[in-house]
């Protein structure tokens, strides 16, 4: 399988990587050249037409909708690919988005598939994420070496927009798991009740759960180096609030969560890992 990948960010390095060890032909492309960097022996390319041209499949590893949007349509990607290319999304991305790219890339005469994964930077590096995939089952069994190779397992969840429609559901559930945690450690912190303390106890209830063990060390700490940036989850969060709203769901503690990361992000928490809500909110910072 030869692919074109585009996208060395925290993400896109390790995953190419790993793809490149499972004998995946890769040829990268990344906006701002980054020299020397180790992609583990993927081809690196000057041009994005260099990692499009004559590919099986192109992969999308970039910050948002508007970045893949770019990359596809303003600058040509989909003019380049040969007929029957297969387009990869795993950028996190909304579903509107995601239809609306697939539209224009099936006019093209090429396919496409929104493949967005969970888990960050460890296990993208160990290839232990969870690809959730939508679009047609045969292009979700061509697309397996790449799966195996970066992930876990993957999921063929449906048609196109149901890997991006799953993938917000996630990490809506992971925004509401840190707000949790940042408002019982308000509530904890008002009446004495130490973190350390708490976290031990939580730790010792059916509450507890990988994300809090996984952001423990930081919140006992105080030090909240991003491993996710707030940004980015505030930036899902309100991809899935706009697909909550476009389908009626009822979700009043996902709008509020979104709420309280869009004040985080604005008083200054955005850069940092999306566990510093809990030091925005124990704060008290947190402004109605
Ligand atoms: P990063 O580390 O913020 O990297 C973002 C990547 O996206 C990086 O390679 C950027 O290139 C690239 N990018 C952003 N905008 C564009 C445009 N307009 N054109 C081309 N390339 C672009 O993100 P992560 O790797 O942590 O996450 C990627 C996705 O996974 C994201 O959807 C997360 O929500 C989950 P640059 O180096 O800035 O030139």
């Amino acid at each position: 399988m030869r692919i074109g990948w585009i996208g060395l960010g925290n993400m896109g390095i390790p995953m190419v990587k790993n793809t490149v060890a499972a004998g995946v032909e890769v040829t990268v492309f990344n906006r701002t050249p980054k020299p020397n960097l180790d992609v583990g022996g993927a081809t690196v390319v000057q041009k994005l037409e260099e990692a499009v041209i004559d590919q099986d499949a192109l992969i999308l590893m970039v910050s948002d909708g508007a970045a893949v949007k770019d990359i596809l349509f303003a600058q040509k990607a989909v003019e380049q690919m040969r007929e029957n290319t297969l387009v990869v999304n795993m950028s996190t991305i909304g579903v509107d988005e995601t239809l609306d790219l697939a539209a224009g890339v099936h006019t093209r005469g090429l396919r496409f598939v929104d493949a967005p994964v969970l888990g960050s930077v460890k296990p993208a590096t160990e290839g232990t994420l969870t690809v959730v995939a939508g679009g047609d089952e045969a292009d979700f069994n061509e697309l397996q070496p790449l799966f195996t190779a970066i992930s876990k397992v993957a999921f063929h969840v449906g048609p196109v927009g149901k890997g991006a429609a799953m993938k917000l559901l996630v990490n809506a559930f992971l925004g509401m798991t840190v707000e949790a945690l940042g408002e019982c450690l308000s509530y904890a912190g008002n009446q004495s009740l130490a973190t350390d303390l708490v976290m031990q106890v939580l730790e010792n209830s059916a509450v507890w759960s990988p994300t809090l063990a996984g952001k423990r060390a930081m919140v006992e700490h105080e030090r909240y180096e991003a491993q996710f940036a707030l940004k980015h989850l505030k930036k899902d969060l309100g991809l899935a609030v706009r697909q909550g709203q476009a389908v009626s769901a009822n979700m009043p503690a996902i709008e509020t969560t979104f709420k309280s990361f869009e004040r985080a992000e604005s008083a200054g928490y955005g850069e940092m890992d999306m566990a510093a809500i809990v030091q925005f909110l124990s704060a008290g910072k947190q402004q109605s």
